[in-house]
């Protein structure tokens, strides 16, 4: 209902640079990524690359190189439909010079300060980043005057649901926030609806549940712990350190999951969707199945701050130290995503112990490639 009433009948211009017809424009296949040099930003460029798009991303200028999960592309063929432009979510001019100078079909943003623990640190930047930094992306399409053109996917999150009051959620679960990020990306969240209600922006939320892949930052959970198995197989480190190991994910392939974000802005309306695998393990489970990939099997002893786990050979090989604890903590998340699987045809393909194994073996042979570097 949002993209058709205003676009003129038969010509129309896009300040200054093309013109396009309505027909050209339907088929007009150019993507817009802020976070492009993230995990889903990666995985997101190589399939629309593969979809036949051109893609332009947003990298931040850094003093260090930021496109490490982009570097494969740049030996490729089709890195020719790939461009980078530096930007910032808290910059608006930049990102209006940019949408109009790109004139994008498809905008996903992904860009935010994304590290739930930094959050409570970096509580300002962090919603000027991912809660206004959505407001300005919105705003420079409907500045460039493409609000009636542009399809607009927001990276919203199960952060939102936090404390929830019901489990599995879907989306019509309440939202209660547990950190400045989950308040944040709630702004975002409805700052994309309203968008969609007040000026007919094609503007749709993907609410995502915990998604990983041996691209992974190394921050987060899973592949801090992925990374630690690894080195502790090879013997470069005796124990990793952890904090709350009683937390349940929903955890999936970002793979699977920037497939989701495509085909959520290909349905025919605007509208939010969860997408999920609908299954949660804990901190703890994780941990368990990546020692199994390496042929360890774990034992638990002690309590909060005092539990260790042992291996076979009685080596502690996990601590918990209070330090990675957070202010407020999201103890349960697990989604139904009923909604996706019905309108999108989208279900993950990726499952638990898939997940944990890749990104174990992953770790393990890069640690050993590093090492082989090295002799
Ligand atoms: P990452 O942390 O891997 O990537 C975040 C990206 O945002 C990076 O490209 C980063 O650039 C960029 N970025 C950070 N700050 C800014 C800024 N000020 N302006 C522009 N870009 C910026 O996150 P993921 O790929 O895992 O997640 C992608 C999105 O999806 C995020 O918005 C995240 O909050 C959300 N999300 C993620 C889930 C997950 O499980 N992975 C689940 C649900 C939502 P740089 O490389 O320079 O740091
Ligand atoms: P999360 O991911 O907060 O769910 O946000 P993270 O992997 O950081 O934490 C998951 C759970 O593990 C517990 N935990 C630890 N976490 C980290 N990072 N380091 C530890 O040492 C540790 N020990 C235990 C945490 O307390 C938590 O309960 C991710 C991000 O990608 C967000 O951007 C995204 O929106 C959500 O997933 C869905």
């Amino acid at each position: 209902t949002a993209r058709t009433p205003t676009v003129p009948a038969s010509v129309f211009a896009v300040p200054g640079i093309q013109h396009f017809t309505r027909e050209s424009w339907a088929e007009r296949k150019v993507a817009l990524i802020t976070g492009i040099t993230g995990q889903d930003g990666s995985y997101l460029t190589e399939l629309l690359l593969d979809k036949g798009y051109q893609v332009h991303g947003i990298i931040r200028r850094s003093s260090s190189f930021n496109t490490s999960r982009l570097h494969h592309l740049f030996s490729e063929e089709r890195v020719e439909r790939l461009a980078l432009h530096y930007g910032d979510l808290t910059d608006s001019t930049n990102l209006v010079h940019i949408i109009s100078q790109v004139q994008p079909s498809e905008v996903y943003n992904l860009g935010a300060q994304s590290h739930v623990k930094v959050s409570f640190e970096m509580a300002e930047y962090t919603a000027d980043v991912d809660g206004t930094g959505a407001l300005r992306l919105l705003d420079a399409i409907r500045t460039c005057g493409l609000d009636h053109l542009v399809k607009f996917y927001q990276a919203s999150t199960s952060e939102l649901y936090g404390q929830a009051a019901a489990c599995p959620q879907d989306e019509s679960t309440p939202f209660h926030p547990r950190s400045p990020y989950g308040v944040a990306k709630l702004y975002a969240y409805w700052i994309t609806v309203n968008y969609r209600e007040s000026y007919g922006i094609f503007a749709s939320n993907g609410i995502l549940f915990n998604h990983e892949s041996p691209r992974r930052g190394r921050t987060f959970v899973t592949r801090k712990i992925s990374r630690a198995v690894a080195e502790i197989s090879l013997g470069r480190q005796e124990c990793m350190v952890m904090g709350n190991l009683d937390a349940l994910r929903d955890w999936g392939h970002a793979r699977d999951y920037v497939e989701g974000m495509w085909r959520v802005l290909q349905h025919t309306t605007p509208d939010d969707f969860v997408l999920a695998s609908g299954e949660s393990h804990t901190v703890r489970e994780f941990i368990e199945s990546a020692f199994g990939v390496i042929g360890r099997q774990l034992t638990w002893s002690g309590e909060g701050v005092h539990e260790v786990g042992t291996d076979d050979a009685g080596r502690v090989v996990v601590r918990v130290d209070a330090r990675y604890f957070r202010p407020a903590e999201v103890d349960r998340l697990q989604g139904d995503a009923g909604k996706a699987r019905r309108l999108l045809g989208w279900s993950p393909s990726v499952g638990f112990a898939e997940l944990v194994r890749e990104m174990v073996q992953a770790d393990v042979a890069s640690a050993r490639d590093l090492i082989e570097d090295l002799n």
